[in-house]
This record gives structure tokens, C-alpha cells and sequence, in this order.
């Protein structure tokens, strides 16, 4: 899972820091494509499980916690399972209210908004996430460049107004151990659906309910 690519800027974060997302995009090799799409697809499963859960939670908090969790292993001869994801998926929170994320993994992520038409569904999706790559400019990274130790210059990037409202609008989450929880502001208007992604993985997938 190491040293695959140079779209390590975030080995900084630790030593699985190779981005899946690096290994799902253009310049990657036959063999971590299928390690991908494999992981890809557990990934998926465990996403499904986890959003029905959540799906029933009523009411709308001021303030929400979202946890990173997951990991890779691999069963020989059988598949790669990369199973980061956000618990919950699902998040109903009131306009005005202030999401807290904690890093339960080893690796660094990002909370990123996106249109819907931008949450990868497909394999295809994944590899070509060009809202990932926008999300990796806009926060400073250079998925081309060489690797960089340190954390990526800007850590939030605010594309709409004051706080969480709009595409584009981004956050940092530094592995588990190399950082406090993040906390930010969910500002869209009441009965806005927020779609967000990590953009390393984008396969971790959620939604803001703002109510
Ligand atoms: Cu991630």
C-alpha cells in the first residue's frame, strides 16, 4: 500500500498515508487497480450498512459528532479491504450547529462538500473524481508533486460564506494522534441536504440533513 505513486502529500499523515484515491487515479498500475476496486467495493458495502443505521435518526441536534473509522486488511489470495468510512453517514443537524469530527485511524482525510452529482457511485466514478482534485488544489495539495512532510497548507477552505454551506467548502481531519477534532459551523438554510466526501477516499461518502 506504500510508496506507489508521488501522490503522497499526505505521508505526513502517517505511515498508510498513500491516498487509495492516489492508487484509483490515472497513473496507477493494473495491479492497484484491482486492489482498489476490491476495497472499493467493501468499502461500499460497509457504507450501505452504516447509512441505513443512522437513516432513522430524527430530531436535529446543535451539535453533531462524526467519527472516522476503519482501516485496511487484507486476506491473502481472497481481497483488500479498505474500510474507512464516516459514522455516521447521515447527519441531521440545525442550521447554525457545529459538527465535531474525531479521527479514530491512522490516516489523514478531508470533509469536503460536493454537489450531488459529484458523490462517485462507480469504480469509473472514483477513479476519475476531478471534485477530489479540485478539493486537493484548493487546500493546497499537489497530487503531482513530490511528497511533503508537514500538514498541507490550508486546512479549511471556505468556498461559500461563513461556515459549511456550499461546494467546495473543506476541511482537513490529521490522522488520529497528530491533531485535536475538528469542529466546524453547518451555516446552509433549513431543508439544504449537504453531500460531502472524503476527498482522499472518496468513496467515504456522507450527507448534512440541515434543519
Ligand atoms: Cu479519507
Amino acid at each position: 500500500m506504500r510508496g506507489t505513486r508521488a501522490s503522497q502529500p499526505w505521508q505526513l499523515f502517517g505511515d498508510a498515508a498513500v491516498t487509495q484515491r492516489g492508487q484509483l487515479g490515472e497513473h496507477m498500475n493494473t495491479s492497484s487497480s484491482r486492489r482498489a476496486l476490491l476495497g472499493a467495493i467493501f468499502a461500499a458495502a460497509l457504507l450501505g450498512a452504516a447509512g441505513s443505521a443512522i437513516a432513522a435518526a430524527g430530531g436535529a441536534p446543535r451539535k453533531a459528532r462524526v467519527f472516522v473509522k476503519g482501516g485496511e486488511s487484507i486476506v491473502p489470495n481472497a481481497y483488500l479491504k479498505l474500510s474507512f468510512h464516516f459514522d455516521a453517514g447521515t447527519v441531521p443537524i440545525r442550521s447554525g450547529g457545529t459538527v465535531t469530527l474525531t479521527n479514530l485511524t491512522t490516516e489523514g482525510h478531508t470533509l469536503s462538500i460536493v454537489k450531488a452529482s459529484q458523490v462517485p457511485h462507480t469504480i469509473r466514478q472514483l477513479q476519475n473524481c476531478s471534485a477530489c482534485l479540485a478539493i486537493d488544489k484548493a487546500h493546497g495539495i499537489n497530487p503531482e508533486g513530490p511528497p511533503v512532510e508537514g500538514p498541507p497548507p490550508n486546512l479549511l477552505v471556505n468556498a461559500g460564506g461563513p461556515g459549511f454551506d456550499a461546494p467546495g467548502d473543506s476541511v482537513i481531519i490529521p490522522p488520529k494522534g497528530r491533531g485535536a477534532p475538528v469542529s466546524f459551523k453547518v451555516t446552509a438554510k433549513p431543508g439544504t441536504v449537504l453531500n460531502f466526501i472524503c476527498a482522499f477516499h472518496p468513496w467515504m461518502q456522507g450527507r448534512f440533513l440541515v434543519k
